[in-house]
């Protein structure tokens, strides 16, 4: 039987790119793109879908005979400080309709995205190991924690193939992120090759693991597409490329714009990155399904440099 997916939060900084790639797998029609948000052209076929609505999300499963789900729609980890019970909310009760719904046989597959927002001021910090206290200081953080449990409890009990990724910070050029503690890895981009200036709200010397969307996307697939019996993490498997500092991706762009300079203003998400991870040991990821990255930040910064340049010419 033909795969037909479903993407909840579609339109989101990951959903766009990864749409378009498996419409480039599976086919434009076989994958059904949806979020709260207005549609967009490029992201068609595209449905309006508030993962909260439970019977509008049984009807659309069941009309489009929707086979799995890729669930992304979720509040990050800054965004969500401002609204802890609707981060809570929507984070959750989305995903375990789902799973409810995979219970009943209505979906084969779920991926569900976690985050190195799970570890806390309790987990050892540098190269985190998979199986380590989680002790989250976000809601965001909590909703995943609590997410990971619930995917591994469906997994045991119910037999639901749920897959997912602790996702490390996200760096693309196809649209700015909102909301989370990472995103000043993409934002000073725009701002040093638009202003020749940025002002960065973490500290020069705050190392967070990072990833280019490339790898986020292909890791995503590879981890769905890979054999139920390689899957041996049920909660979410630990995902690493890179890890920087602020200052190490000035410097790394002021290789292209060496007159550019930064003034660093930490606001309430120096908190929030301190007590995540500033590196990740992703063995069984790279073990159990054989995930290696491609992108170091040198890569990513001439990539993300040649995509962004001409949006300001
Ligand atoms: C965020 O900063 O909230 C996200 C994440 C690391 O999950 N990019």
């Amino acid at each position: 039987m033909a795969e037909k997916i479903l993407v909840t939060g579609a339109n989101g900084q990951i959903g766009t790119v990864l749409c378009a790639e498996l419409r480039k797998i599976y086919g434009k029609d076989q994958v059904l793109a949806s979020d709260i948000k207005r549609a967009s052209e490029k992201n068609e076929p595209y449905i309006f879908l508030d993962i909260l609505n439970e019977q509008r999300l049984r009807e659309v499963i069941d009309d489009h005979g929707i086979t799995q789900v890729y669930h992304l729609a979720a509040i990050l980890s800054a965004n969500g400080e401002w609204n802890p019970m609707k981060t809570w909310n929507i984070n959750l009760n989305g995903l375990l309709s789902i799973l409810n719904l995979a219970k009943e046989h209505h979906i084969k597959k779920i991926f569900f995205p976690s985050t190195i927002a799970v570890f806390g001021n309790t987990t050892p910090k540098v190269n985190t190991a998979q199986h380590v206290p989680l002790l989250p200081e976000t809601v965001y953080g909590i909703s995943k924690v609590s997410g990971e449990m619930w995917c591994n409890y469906y997994y045991n009990r119910y037999g639901v193939d749920v897959r997912s990724l602790r996702y490390p910070g996200i760096i693309s050029h196809q649209s700015i992120p909102a909301g989370g503690t990472t995103d000043y890895a993409v934002e000073i981009f725009h701002g040093i090759i638009k202003d020749n200036d940025y002002e960065c709200f973490l500290d020069a010397d705050t190392a967070l693991p990072m990833m280019y969307i490339p790898d986020a996307i292909r890791a995503t697939i590879e981890l769905m597409e890979a054999p139920k019996e390689h899957i041996k993490v049920r909660t979410s498997y630990n995902l690493s490329a890179m890890s920087f500092t602020p200052a190490e991706i000035f410097e790394e762009i002021q290789k292209e714009y060496p007159d550019a300079t930064i003034k660093y203003e930490p606001d309430f998400r120096q908190a929030i990155a301190e007590a995540w991870s500033s590196s990740i040991d992703d063995s069984e990821a790279r073990n159990d399904w054989d995930w290696k990255h491609e992108y170091d930040l040198k890569a990513l910064a001439e990539d993300m440099i040649r995509h962004i340049k001409p949006m300001y010419e």
